[in-house]
């Protein structure tokens, strides 16, 4: 069983990516909108079959990306129908199933956080995906969403307690950096919800969290309850280029549009001046600035063509785009393989050697 946690630092959202490693058919579990590239890019690199996106609920403190994410990889969208929100095409109920090659996640509704919140098994009870119902010594609020103390004592109880001691505990959320637990670890040391904590006792403790409201519930829960739908012209992809954005965070182009468009682009080669004149050689027109330099010359680009960033193999000139985007530069990319790559397609050279 192939499974990678990953995090939206924002949110401290857990998405997870699962994946049956014999068909390569995959599942990704609560995708956070700001992460859809970089969670369509390693479903790319890892060449899974996104089957299903999943949700275990409505959010309230980010939008889904689940919308964008089908859009681009064509899988489909699977949110429990008592959330309630629409353009899934599927809706699940307590006790479905959610295949993917020959594994295979279970539906346990376990409301209480919302009235929609679902848990996902693992076909062999290995690991459960709890959203917000249970997370790693706490659990979601309930105060709003249809929040429901005694109905989320309940789920936690009834629904999740019941598992294996050994089911380890993935979690939507955690603030402090913890990353996974246990049923048994829960049951006994969850503060709020550990076997020896009655119902009571718990309802006094969730009507007394004191938090503050998501910053982001306004716009939340609407885009959520169309799947993350944007709103018309959100969301567009660079039109400049056919650009490829790498799990890595960098923005690649191939080297036949770089050839094709060598007089429109600046390229900035970011090696040092013995490599610049070298037996490499160069892309015709380009122009040298060393990666150590770059920060400070930034203001010799214009900002009204796009830069590709070049170098031997691709890994300097990487850091050098994401120096000048965070230089406020729109338009930059990353010249995909460098300059070797760039020599094995046999594309045109200033200097160097045979
Ligand atoms: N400060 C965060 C609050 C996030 C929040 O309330 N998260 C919900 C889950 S959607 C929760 O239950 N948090 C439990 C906690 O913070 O202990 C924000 O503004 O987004
Ligand atoms: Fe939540």
């Amino acid at each position: 069983m192939f499974l990678r946690q990953l995090f939206d630092p924002q949110s401290s959202t857990y998405s997870y990516l699962l994946a049956d490693e014999a068909s390569r058919e995959a599942v990704l579990v609560d995708p956070v909108f700001e992460q859809l590239r970089r969670d369509a890019a390693l479903v790319g690199e890892l060449d899974l079959k996104l089957v299903w996106i999943l949700e275990t609920h409505v959010h309230a403190d980010h939008v889904t990306a689940a919308w964008m994410l089908r859009e681009r990889l064509g899988a489909r969208i699977a949110v429990p129908r008592a959330g309630g929100a629409e353009g899934a095409d599927r809706r699940l109920e307590p006790g479905d199933r959610v295949v993917f090659g020959d594994r295979w996640l279970d539906c346990r509704a376990t409301p209480g956080h919302t009235a929609g919140c679902t848990s996902y098994v693992l076909d062999d009870h290995t690991m459960v995906f709890t959203g917000d119902a249970l997370l790693i010594r706490g659990c979601g609020r309930t105060d709003f969403q249809e929040g429901d103390a005694p109905t989320l004592f309940r789920s936690v109880r009834e629904q999740l307690f019941t598992l294996s001691d050994a089911c380890l505990v993935y979690p939507a959320h955690d603030y402090r950096g913890l990353t996974a637990s246990s049923i048994a670890e829960e049951r006994r040391y969850n503060p709020r919800l550990a076997e020896h904590v009655l119902e009571q006792d718990f309802a006094g403790y969730m009507e007394n969290l004191g938090l503050a409201h998501p910053k982001r519930i306004e716009v939340a829960v609407p885009a959520n309850l169309r799947c993350g739908r944007p709103e018309a012209g959100a969301g567009a992809e660079p039109q400049w280029a056919p650009l490829t954005y790498t799990f890595a965070g960098i923005w690649e182009v191939q080297p036949n549009w770089v050839e094709e468009n060598l007089r429109s682009a600046q390229i900035v080669d970011v090696r040092e001046p013995g490599e610049f004149d070298g037996p490499l050689g160069r892309l015709p027109g380009a122009r040298l600035i060393p990666l150590g330099e770059l920060e400070a010359r930034t203001h010799e680009l214009s900002r009204d063509r796009p830069v590709v960033t070049v170098c031997r193999s691709g890994a300097r000139s990487a850091q050098a785009s994401l120096m000048l985007r965070k230089a406020g530069f729109e338009r930059v990319a990353n010249l995909a393989g460098g300059l070797l790559r760039w020599r094995a397609q046999q594309l045109p050279l200033e200097g160097g050697e045979d």
